[in-house]
């Protein structure tokens, strides 16, 4: 790696890093309050370490990691080193996010953005709150068009070959959370901060929600797709084997790119404000971005299978047999697959309509989100970490980092094991998300819930461990001997279909995804703006 690429992309990571560690804290904290092991001092409010917990690690080391990740990703196969202009919006997006986060947590520690990490109104954050936001999604917009510009230049200069598989899933990571990003970026700009400075004084409250789903959704595919970049290429080159095939991979992104945004209904499926008719339209949708997730499980499945019938495997699973289960680059996100599986189930339950109002606003679903973004995805980007420091930096990964990292994991999972099973099972009992200690005047069903939380609470101490013991390993990789790790890319397998050439036509992409954001979102958002919607009828719409 070129010097000023590995300080880019590590000044991302050590940021990720740095704000899991802080996130970490707030949310032991919160963990222990909720669980009622201990009150907060000095007038520090539940809420208050919420909502740091919540945008320090669900926003800001997501963030920071995947475009640091995805950045190493372009510059080594796209020419090996970055352009000077992508590495130029590279520092700038660094900048501007980096001043967003700054004023962003100054704003919820001085207890002025306590609005948790959806910032719904009608609760109301200091307008500098939402600025900082802002400057957030700006930031990350320039670190995008740095990757879309690289990728240009390449295509410009390889002529109609297709692009590295690496570069086309990060090109549509980043097409994709620009166009989501989209929805949030009018909510802050035209309802959030106008409302906030006093100069309208009423905001609309199903629009804004609205608006913050048609982002939240994708968002969560943001998350997913930088560890399915790893599933699809890294996890094979790890295991010696090849990528099933590169058409499939690529149309899963396709997919995910298609499918992922007219979604954002399945997260308001309670709401009033939204006729049945827009709900049913995008819970379909919804089970269409499932298909892509399953086409990555045959496809990871197939890549195991063949790679341990190669090597002698024999019997239904005899393959798990052959794989590197000591090499810490496969193991933590190998956990991180094999815990998506139950994630992915859970997930399917919030969409199905009748089980939504089981589960919606209760710990089940904060159960969902800490299997799926907290351990699949946050597995596999430790995973990641493990060789992308020593490869950028120029050193080892040692067998006592394998042995660290694996016990990290281990202990990753020991506490999601206590605190996403209890939150699941307690959130079925009925116990609400985002609620402070309360035994609701020792209702039955509250005391009931009690254990459960105590249980949350042990899992969460574990898991602080488990950021602790990540701080620790990330520490060890940048004082390791200098030396050689490589950055590992599979090939794709002799035996995979060619690729069709449409995959690449982006413009065609583009199109067809605002097509159905038209279709699904049109008609709903007309009424929301006029008034003429459901939620005028009498009902409440928040
Ligand atoms: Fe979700 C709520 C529906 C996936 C994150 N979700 C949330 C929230 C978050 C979140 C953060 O429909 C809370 C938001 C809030 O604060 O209110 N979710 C889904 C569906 C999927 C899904 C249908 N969610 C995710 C992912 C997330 C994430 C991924 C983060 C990264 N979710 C919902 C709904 C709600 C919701 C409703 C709203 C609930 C409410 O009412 O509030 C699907 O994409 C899931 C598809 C996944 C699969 C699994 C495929 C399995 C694979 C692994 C293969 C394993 C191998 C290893 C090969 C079908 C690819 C094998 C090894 C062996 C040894 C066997």
């Amino acid at each position: 790696f070129d010097r000023r690429d590995s300080a880019l992309i590590l000044a991302h990571i050590l940021f990720a890093f740095f704000a899991l560690f802080l996130g970490g804290v707030a949310g032991l904290l919160q963990g222990l309050v909720r669980g009622g092991q201990i009150t907060l001092p000095a007038g520090i409010g539940y809420y208050q370490l919420l909502t740091a917990h919540g945008v320090l690690m669900a926003l800001v080391f997501t963030t920071y990691f995947i475009i640091g990740f995805l950045y190493s990703g372009v510059a080594k196969s796209l020419g090996g080193q970055l352009l000077p202009v992508a590495r130029s919006l590279g520092w700038i997006g660094y900048a501007l996010m980096t001043v967003g986060v700054a004023v962003g947590t100054v704003m919820i520690l001085l207890n002025k953005a306590t609005v948790l990490y959806t910032f719904y109104a009608p609760m109301m954050a200091s307008p500098w709150y939402y600025i900082a936001l802002a400057l957030v999604v700006v930031g990350s917009w320039m670190s995008g068009i740095g990757m879309f510009i690289q990728l240009r230049y390449w295509k410009k200069t390889n002529g109609a070959k297709l692009s590295p598989l690496f570069a086309f899933m990060s090109v549509a990571t980043m097409l994709l959370w620009l166009i989501a990003t989209l929805g949030v970026a009018v909510e802050v700009l035209f309802q959030l901060i106008p409302w906030s400075f006093g100069w309208v004084e009423t905001i609309n409250v199903e629009l804004s929600r609205t608006l913050f789903w048609y982002f939240g959704h994708p968002l969560v595919y943001f998350w997913l797709l930088p560890a399915y970049i790893c599933w699809y290429i890294v996890i094979p080159k790890i295991i010696g084997a090849k990528v099933f095939s590169d058409a499939l991979a690529r149309l899963s992104f396709i997919m995910f790119l298609l499918f992922s945004i007219p979604v954002g209904f399945h997260h308001q499926l309670t709401e009033p404000g939204i006729s049945p008719t827009w709900k049913y339209i995008q819970v379909v949708l919804t089970f269409m971005v499932v298909i892509p997730s399953l086409m990555t499980a045959f496809s990871l499945f197939a890549t195991f299978e063949t790679h341990g019938r190669s090597l002698g495997a024999k019997g239904l699973f005899g393959w798990l047999k052959k794989l590197p289960w000591k090499d810490v680059r496969f193991f933590a996100p190998f956990m991180g697959m094999l815990i998506f599986i139950p994630a992915g189930a859970g997930g399917i339950v919030n969409a199905s309509n009748q089980m939504n109002v089981v589960i919606h606003n209760t710990l089940w679903v904060t159960g969902h989100f800490h299997l799926t973004v907290a351990t699949s995805v946050a597995l596999t980007f430790f995973g990641i970490t493990y060789w992308l420091i020593p490869a950028i930096t120029g050193r080892v990964l040692t067998p006592l980092m394998h042995k660290m990292g694996i016990a990290q994991t281990i202990t990753w999972l020991v506490g999601m094991f206590f605190m996403s099973g209890s939150m699941h099972t307690v959130g079925l009992l009925g116990s609400p998300r985002r609620t402070a200690y309360t035994t609701y005047q020792d209702h039955p069903d509250a005391i009931l819930w009690m254990p459960y939380h105590v249980v949350m609470a042990i899992g969460g101490t574990i898991l602080f461990i488990g950021v602790i013991m990540m701080i620790v390993n990330i520490v060890m990789l940048l004082r390791a001997p200098k030396g050689y790790t490589e950055y590992p890319l599979g090939e794709v397998s002799q035996y995979a279909e060619t690729t069709p050439a449409i995959f690449e036509r982006w413009g065609v992409w583009i199109s067809v995804v605002v097509v159905l954001i038209l279709i699904a979102y049109t008609v709903p958002v007309t009424d929301m703006i006029s008034g003429s919607g459901v939620g005028s009828k009498g009902f409440v719409t928040w």
